[in-house]
C-alpha cells in the first residue's frame, strides 16, 4: 500500500487559534475576542491575545512545516485584519499574509487558504452578523480583496470552515462565539453562510481566476446505539443535524424535508430561505473538504428537539472524549460518494488531542501516533477502493487555542509551552515526517 506521488500531505491551523497580535497593525476585535473575554464562555477565560504568537514567529513556524516535509500548509485569514472597520480596507493586515505566503513559496510549500475560520469582525456581528442576509455583502467584499491580492500565491481556496460549527454550535448550542441559544438564529446563519459560499465561488469564476476552490464541512457518520427503531430515528436525526443539513443544499438543491419538519416544531419563520438561493449554494466547486474527527453513536431522547443524545460507547476516547473511529471514517466517505458527489475530496482536518507529557524534554505521544497511523491507513484503503481522496491535512501543526477549551487541549504535532512560546517537536512529528517521506505507512 502506498500514496501516489501527487497525493497532498499537509498540516493545518487557523488564524485566531495561533496568531495572537490581537491589536497589531490595525486588527480590530473578532467575535472570538469578545466571546473569550466574556466570563464563563471559555475554560479558564483563556483568549487568543497571544496564542502561539505566530504573527511574530511565522518564520520559525514555516521552518517547522518545511522540516515536517509536508506538501501543503492550510491556514486561515483573519477577516478583522483585512477589514477592521466598515468600508476600511487595511493593507497592513494583508501584508502579513503576503509575507507568510512568500515565505512558504520560498520553501516550496503549497498554500491552502481558508477565508472564514470563525473570526467574524465584531463590527459585523454588531450589525446582526451572519443572521442578516445583507451582511453577506461584506464577506463578498472581503473575499474579493483576498482573491485580488493573494491568488497568485495560493494553491487552493476554501471559502468556509465547518459551517455547522459557525451556525448551530455557535448560535443554537451557545458553545462558540457569538454564544447564542436560538435555533432560529442558527438556521439563518447556516443559510447565509452557505449562500455566501456560493456567491464567493461565483465571484471567483467571474474574476477569471483558476485555482481550485471549495468548502470544508465537518462530517460525522451516525450510528444507532441499538437495533431498536427509536435509536434508528435518533441516528437519522443526528445525520440530519450534522451532515445532511449541509450536504443536501450543496449537492441536491434543497434542505432535508425531515429536518425542516423537526425544526418547524420550534421555529416558525423559514422565509429567509428563497428557492433561487439553491442555485447559488450549489455553485460547482472543484473539490469538497472534509474534516473528520469521530463517529457519533446516539440513542433516542424524547426530551431533545432533535430526539437524540450521545450514547455510551466502549471505544477508546481522545482527551476531548471523542471516539477513536477510523473504520467509520471509511463509512463516511463511502456515504458521501454514494449519496452526494464525485468531486475530488480533501481531508482538510483530522487529528486528536491527548494529555501530552513532557518527560526529559521529550513528548512521546504514542496515542496520537496510533490515531494518525490508523486514519492514514483508512485513507490508503479508501484510495484503493477508488474513493479518490486527493490529500490529507493533519490538525494541527501546533498546540493552540482550542476554542471553548482554551489552551487545555493539545492537538499539535509540535508542543507549545505557552509560558515562553517554546516549540518542541513531539514524537508524532517525526513519525508523520517519516510517513510523508516514504509515501507509505
Ligand atoms: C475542528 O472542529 C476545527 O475546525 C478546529 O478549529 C478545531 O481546533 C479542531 O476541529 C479540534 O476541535 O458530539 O462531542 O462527539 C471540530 C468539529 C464538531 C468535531 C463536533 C467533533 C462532534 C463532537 N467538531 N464533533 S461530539
Amino acid at each position: 500500500m502506498a500514496f501516489s506521488k501527487d497525493f497532498l500531505f499537509g498540516v493545518a491551523t487557523s488564524s485566531y487559534q495561533i496568531e495572537g497580535a490581537f491589536n497589531e497593525d490595525g486588527r480590530t476585535s473578532s467575535i472570538w475576542d469578545t466571546f473569550s473575554k466574556t466570563k464563563g464562555k471559555v475554560l479558564n477565560m483563556d483568549n487568543g491575545d497571544v496564542a502561539c504568537d505566530h504573527y511574530h514567529r511565522y518564520k520559525e513556524d514555516v521552518e517547522l512545516i518545511k522540516e515536517l516535509g509536508v506538501d501543503a500548509y492550510r491556514f486561515s485569514i483573519a477577516w478583522p485584519r483585512i477589514f477592521p472597520k466598515e468600508g476600511e480596507y487595511n493593507q497592513k493586515g494583508m501584508e502579513f499574509y503576503k509575507t507568510l505566503l512568500k515565505e512558504l513559496k520560498g520553501k516550496g510549500i503549497k498554500a491552502v487558504a481558508t477565508l472564514y475560520h470563525w473570526d467574524l469582525p465584531q463590527w459585523i456581528q454588531d450589525k446582526g452578523g451572519w443572521e442578516k442576509r445583507e451582511n453577506i455583502e461584506y464577506f463578498v467584499e472581503y473575499a474579493k480583496k483576498c482573491f485580488e491580492e493573494l491568488d497568485e500565491y495560493i494553491y487552493m481556496w476554501i471559502t468556509h470552515n465547518e459551517p455547522w460549527c459557525a451556525s448551530f454550535l455557535s448560535n443554537a448550542l451557545g458553545e462558540h462565539a457569538p454564544g447564542k441559544r436560538d435555533l432560529q438564529a442558527a438556521l439563518k446563519v447556516a443559510h447565509h453562510i452557505l449562500l455566501s459560499h456560493g456567491m464567493v465561488v461565483n465571484l471567483y469564476r467571474k474574476l477569471g481566476l483558476k485555482k481550485p476552490i471549495g468548502i470544508t464541512l465537518n462530517l460525522s457518520p451516525s450510528y444507532p446505539a441499538s437495533r431498536e427503531f427509536k435509536d434508528k430515528i435518533a441516528a437519522n436525526n443526528c445525520d440530519g443535524f450534522f451532515n445532511r443539513w449541509f450536504l443536501e443544499p450543496l449537492f441536491k438543491g434543497s434542505y432535508p424535508k425531515d429536518m425542516v419538519n423537526l425544526y418547524s416544531n420550534r421555529v416558525s419563520d423559514f422565509s429567509f430561505i428563497k428557492e433561487e438561493d439553491f442555485n447559488i449554494i450549489g455553485a460547482r466547486c472543484d473539490f469538497l473538504g472534509i474534516n473528520y474527527y469521530n463517529r457519533s453513536l446516539v440513542e433516542f431522547d424524547p426530551m431533545s428537539i432533535l430526539l437524540f443524545r450521545g450514547a455510551y460507547s466502549e471505544y477508546k476516547k481522545t482527551s476531548m472524549g471523542w471516539d477513536v473511529s477510523p473504520d467509520e471514517f471509511i463509512d463516511l466517505i463511502q456515504m458521501v460518494r454514494e449519496k452526494y458527489t464525485d468531486l475530488p475530496i480533501y481531508i482538510t482536518e483530522n487529528g486528536s488531542a491527548w494529555d501530552d507529557n513532557l518527560v526529559d524534554g521529550q513528548i512521546n505521544d504514542t496515542d496520537r501516533i496510533e490515531y494518525l497511523i490508523e486514519h492514514l491507513k483508512a485513507v490508503e484503503k479508501m484510495n484503493e477502493m477508488g474513493l479518490n481522496i486527493k490529500g490529507y491535512f493533519y490538525w494541527s501543526l501546533l498546540d493552540n487555542f482550542e476554542w471553548g477549551y482554551g489552551y487545555s487541549k493539545r492537538f499539535g504535532l509540535v508542543y507549545v509551552d505557552f509560558k515562553n512560546q517554546m516549540r518542541i517537536k513531539k514524537v508524532s512529528f517525526y513519525k508523520y515526517k517519516e510517513i510523508i517521506n516514504r509515501r507509505t505507512i
